[in-house]
């Protein structure tokens, strides 16, 4: 039986990546007088990095002016990161960042429904702290009985170690959750979990490049792909349960 639903936050309970993080990237590198700047099509190919410090680190492998030494990049990083996430906490308290279509509706229903939900992350704290407080309010922990972000773990999706422990915090197996998640790292991360996977891609992760890719990937388990969570047919709590109990009688019966 469905018991659970575990979010991913960027690219799919909003469109974070673009609408904040690459943007609080630029901010920072001109904090720091750096002549570096990520446009749209760059971002897009270094978000297959995941955790914004270790994507901080592989764009300066590319450049001739970044540090030498790799310490001196780590150190740049951090302090890169951490200017990134102000900035984006700026953005987020200006009200840029509005929720995907459906999501407060899904996660209200879920919570009316008796579903418990948990939060599967590679971002910071900070920053979920900043985007689910604007739109919650400060107890907008109440909400999710599991919140793993990228802090908590030692490696980020796409390795499962993040779904894996919002699993044992909120006490179910794989079979009893679906993950909600928009990219292919994300996807890999929820399924190498065992976890199967509602698919709702985002601007940087479009229906056909996921699926292209996803593909390659072992095992991949989709329960569905919706680009909205709103588009007919709305995915609501009853569906889930449908989709859920579908891969239930697959799983037995393959
Ligand atoms: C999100 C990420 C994060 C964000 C930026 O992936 O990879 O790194 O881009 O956040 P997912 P930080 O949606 O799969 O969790 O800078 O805090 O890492
Ligand atoms: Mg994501």
């Amino acid at each position: 039986m469905l018991e659970a639903l575990i979010w991913d936050v960027d690219g799919t309970i909003a469109e974070t990546e673009r609408d904040g993080h690459r943007l609080a990237f630029n901010q920072a590198f001109q904090s720091l007088g750096l002549h570096w700047h990520w446009d749209p099509a760059r971002y897009g190919e270094l978000l297959h990095i995941t955790g914004g410090r270790e994507r901080l680190v592989h764009d300066m492998d590319s450049r001739a002016d970044a540090p030498a030494d790799p310490a001196e990049r780590v150190a740049l990083a951090a302090v890169l990161h951490r200017r990134k996430n102000e900035a984006y906490a700026d953005i987020v308290n200006m009200g840029r960042i509005v929720p995907r279509p459906g999501v407060l509706r899904l996660m209200e229903e879920a919570r009316a429904a008796g579903l418990r939900q948990a939060i599967a992350t590679t971002t910071s704290r900070t920053n979920v702290d900043a985007l689910l407080g604007g739109w919650f309010g400060r107890q907008w922990q109440e909400r999710f009985a599991a919140v793993v972000c990228g802090e908590d773990v030692i490696k980020k999706k796409p390795d499962p170690e993040v779904y894996e422990r919002a699993l044992t915090l909120l006490g179910c197996r794989p079979d009893q959750a679906i993950a909600i998640e928009d990219s292919l790292p994300g996807l890999t991360s929820a399924n190498r979990a065992g976890l199967a996977v509602l698919l709702t891609p985002s601007v940087y992760f479009p229906r056909a490049q996921v699926l292209a890719q996803a593909d390659a990937v072992s095992g991949a388990g989709v329960l569905a792909v919706c680009d909205s969570l709103d588009h007919p047919p709305v995915v609501d709590v009853a569906r889930l349960r449908v989709l859920h109990e579908q891969a239930a009688t697959g799983r037995s019966s393959g």
